[in-house]
């Protein structure tokens, strides 16, 4: 028999791969399926820490249960990091399913190979225009798209897609490759295919037809029929926490599996896939792996999108500055836990939808207890990213309902109002904060102009329309709401602010 090379990992350990799977400890969930003789049907741009915990993990059960060539083609976008990780393990990782006392080991087998976009853009296009794929999904960001937060509409300043606009033969962006991938299948028959968005935009499949409508009216007008007529874009509600990994997390992978798993993912053991039922070709079971495939995805998404991820953001910002390193540690204070309950059930519930098989109090006490796993260790600084991406779907569509029908907006803005103060750059001792946002450089240029005065700075603020739209900053009982609770924030502190709100909400 011949001897497969077993790649050493830290320490001259084994690392795991096909030829290490045998030794794992036998605890260790691992594929059921035979990886060989499973072809690749999927298309997956953006291999990222989500990805891995979600869209792979459900190929993966899909087929475990129902089998199928449901092999996946991924694509890093930008960096080489993930494909260095996952080669040398033939693609396998671990996913470590961290309950709050316990954690479960399982090896993931439908990644079947990884490509860098940079290295070979031709090879991505080739892959989107395989025949054998009939399904590409996308974990790319919300400011991996290409478009304007507020809007959606596409944004033609952005350098990258401006490259891509004129050179499509050498793509950057998810856009360009999207375009130029689907010209290449449209020309040599590759056959309809599902463009499936899974990050966290209101609409998702919508917004990104709309953007790649645009886009290919400039660039490749004569795809546009075949576009219409050939693909679809089912919208998704996607939902599972996943925290990036550290060398801590690898160390005690490597401890309780006994191998080296360089691509080690940590998440939660909830998880949530609610699909559109809108494909023109096949696609996995994912049904069998607890997916639910329905009609309509919107009313998921809203729900979703303001009642998890408005309080997780939330506890981003106030969680920083009030000098909680993790979410579970800014959950064991009394007043933000209670803030967060507060917010979510007076301001947000009344205005999310409630789609089939969802109640919103059995919701909400799900999400506390979620972001209270203290097994998780996600950090507030990792939620706390790309703020002018997520604010929009996150917080100001529920203060805009919230204005609308006349509701509360206290608690809801506090969080606008930590954003703000957070997206200064400097922490409450007056230490940096490495702010990650595509639009970092306009916060640093506001805190540099409008020193410390709050109504200088929200006003500065507000001029963003990219997030604020045109009609928020024409709300004055959200200025001046917001106005005054940057304030607070900047006088007293994050702490000292939630105690006070909550104090206060406790005694109206
Ligand atoms: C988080 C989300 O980082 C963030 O912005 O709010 O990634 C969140 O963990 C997921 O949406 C949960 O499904």
């Amino acid at each position: 028999m011949a001897t497969i090379p077993v790649e050493l990992g830290m320490n001259g350990l084994p690392r795991l791969s096909s030829g290490t799977l045998g030794s794992l400890s036998a605890s260790v969930h691992r594929p059921g399926y035979s990886r060989e003789d499973t072809g690749v049907g999927q298309v997956h741009l953006g291999v990222g820490a989500f990805m891995r915990a979600h869209v792979a993990y459900y190929n993966d059960e899909a087929m475990n249960v129902a089998g199928g060539d449901w092999g996946i083609a991924g694509v890093s976008l930008r960096r080489p990091n993930v494909r260095d990780q996952l080669s040398p393990q033939d693609c396998l990782y671990t996913l470590a399913i961290c309950a709050q006392q316990a954690v479960d080991y399982r090896v993931i087998g439908s990644i079947k190979s990884i490509d860098v976009a940079p290295e070979d853009p031709q090879k991505i296009v080739a892959l989107i225009a395989d025949p054998a794929v009939s399904v590409v999904t996308l974990t790319v960001t919300e400011k991996g798209y290409g478009i304007a937060p507020d809007s959606g509409a596409l944004d033609t300043s952005n350098p990258d897609i401006g490259h891509d606009l004129s050179q499509l033969e050498l793509p950057r962006t998810t856009l360009g490759f999207l375009a130029a991938g689907l010209d290449r299948r449209r020309n040599s028959g590759g056959g309809p295919v599902a463009i499936v968005s899974c990050d966290n935009l209101p609409d998702n499949g919508v917004r990104l037809r709309g953007a790649l409508s645009e886009f290919v009216a400039l660039a490749r007008p004569k795809l546009r029929g075949w576009l219409d007529e050939n693909t679809s874009f089912p919208s998704t509600m996607v939902d599972r926490i996943t925290p990036a990994t550290t060398t801590a997390d690898i160390a005690d992978c490597r401890a309780a599996i006994g191998l080296v798993d360089e691509g080690l993912v940590r998440t939660e053991p909830f998880t949530q896939w609610v699909i559109e039922d809108n494909f023109p070709g096949s696609r996995p079971a994912w049904e069998a792996a607890g997916a639910q495939i329905v009609d309509d995805v919107e009313p998921y998404e809203s729900a979703k999108l303001r009642l998890l991820n408005g309080p997780h953001s939330a506890l981003g910002y106030l969680g920083y500055l009030g000098g909680y390193e993790y979410v579970h540690d800014a959950m064991q204070n009394s007043h933000y836990a209670a803030y967060i309950r507060y917010m979510m059930t007076n301001e947000i519930s009344p205005v999310a939808p409630e789609p089939e098989g969802m109640r919103h109090n059995e919701y909400i006490d799900e999400c506390l207890a979620r972001f209270s796993n203290e097994s998780l260790r996600h950090r507030t600084w990792q939620i706390a990213m790309d703020g002018s991406q997520k604010l929009p779907q996150r917080m100001l569509n529920t203060i805009r309902a919230q204005l609308k029908c006349g509701g509360s907006i206290a608690g809801i803005s506090l969080a606008v109002a930590a954003w703000m103060r957070y997206a200064l750059g400097y922490d409450e001792q007056g230490q940096p904060i490495d702010v990650r946002d595509p639009l970092a450089d306009r916060f640093a240029g506001i805190a540099a102009l409008a020193s410390n005065d709050p109504d200088e700075i929200v006003r500065c603020y507000l001029r963003i329309a990219e997030i604020f739209g045109d009609d928020l900053p024409q709300q004055p009982s959200f200025v001046s709401t917001v106005t005054g609770q940057l304030r607070q924030l900047m006088e007293r502190g994050a702490v000292d602010t939630v105690a006070s709100y909550v104090n206060r909400a406790g005694s109206t």
